[in-house]
């Protein structure tokens, strides 16, 4: 039998965590073979919710838990984690200035940083779903340096699971049956979800995207706003942001991190920029990525119209400015 593999969620008490560990307790992060340890972080006012979550998952008698941490300290739920998904963060509240959401989630980050690179394990891989995804990602790798940068990523799975989603809809096609769209940028509406490499498997074989779909406006206007306004039509109809959806999204994300991502089939992750596409290093940027042996590898060689150019550089520029403001609230 393989030894449980410790998996950390932060801001396990809030309606991603409570759609989350579940998912991570019947198998569906790691495979169905693979034992987890569940450690859940909040913060004091949620512990209680948060004890009733550890008693839920007791209730559910998953065959693959083998223990659950449930605490408020960050040194206990970061100690001997192989997996960190960080979920918990600050809200944007109404009526409050952006300067002041990031300079909360910038010291969220500084601190659950430094608690990581001491205490979990070598080579721990991060996932950071809580927004500003992509910059929180950042903060947390420069303020953890000893974590390679390789293993710090943010979500935008989700953006690419809609994006599929809708072309699967439009197509009236199996959504597993499209693949290689690419989610490009900040998982923000600036985010660029882009078809031009992505096929359809039919019966003669893969067949492009682009190609099926004739109509040219509505790939590259509908369709993409339809993407990038998903999280808020989700909140209008549920008056409650996206969960399952981004709870199923953070595990596809871990999996093929971990388990790696089939042949011929990239997804989309943020990930720390090395300048491919001509896009600013340093920041960490959603690319079309590839997965083996639990390390992803950025897809080269990519056409780029001067459509997606566009659209490439105005979601960097976007990353630009939110890392130069996270930079201005650190002190
Ligand atoms: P909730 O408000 O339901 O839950 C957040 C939880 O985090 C709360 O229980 C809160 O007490 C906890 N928390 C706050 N500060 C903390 C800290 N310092 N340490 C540990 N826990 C802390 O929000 P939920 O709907 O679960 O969303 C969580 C985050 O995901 C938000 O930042 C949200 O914007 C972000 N999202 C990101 C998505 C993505 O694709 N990257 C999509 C879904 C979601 O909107």
């Amino acid at each position: 039998a393989k030894d449980p593999v410790r998996v950390l969620v932060t801001g396990a008490a809030g309606q991603i965590g409570y759609a989350l560990v579940p998912m991570i307790a019947r198998g569906v992060m790691l495979g169905p073979d693979q034992p987890v340890i569940l450690h859940m972080l909040d913060i004091p006012p949620a512990a209680e919710s948060l004890n009733g979550v550890k008693m839920e998952l007791i209730d559910a008698a998953f065959p693959l838990l083998k223990g659950v941490v449930a605490t408020t300290d960050v040194v206990e739920a970061c100690t001997g984690v192989n997996i960190a998904v960080m979920v918990g963060g600050f809200p944007r509240k109404e009526g409050m200035e952006r300067k002041d959401v990031m300079s909360k989630n910038v010291s969220i980050y500084k601190s659950q940083a430094s608690a990581l690179e001491q205490y979990a394990a070598t080579n721990c891989k991060v996932l950071v779903v809580a927004n500003p995804a992509n910059t929180n990602a950042l903060i947390l790798k420069e303020y953890a340096p000893s974590i390679p940068e390789k293993n710090i990523t943010c979500l935008t799975r989700l953006d690419h699971n809609r994006a599929l989603g809708q072309i699967s809809e439009r197509l009236n096609v199996q959504v597993s049956d499209v693949k290689n769209v690419i989610i490009w940028g900040n998982h923000s509406s600036t985010q660029y979800p882009d078809v031009s490499h992505a096929t359809v498997k039919t019966e003669s074989g893969e067949k492009p995207v682009p190609e099926l779909v004739s109509d040219e406006a509505w790939l590259r206007g509908e369709f993409i706003t339809t993407v990038q306004q998903r999280g808020a039509a989700i909140i209008k109809a549920r008056k409650l942001s996206s969960a399952l959806s981004a709870a199923s999204s953070a595990c596809d994300h871990i999996r093929d991190w971990v388990l790696g991502t089939p042949e011929g089939t990239f997804v989309s992750m943020g990930v720390y920029s090395d300048g491919s596409y001509n896009v600013p290093a340093g920041l960490i940027y959603s690319f079309p990525v590839t997965c083996r042996d639990g390390q992803w590898t950025i897809v080269q060689g990519l056409s780029v119209d001067e459509f997606s150019r566009k659209k490439l550089d105005a979601t960097a520029a976007e990353l630009t400015e939110e890392k130069a403001l996270a930079y201005s609230c650190l002190t």
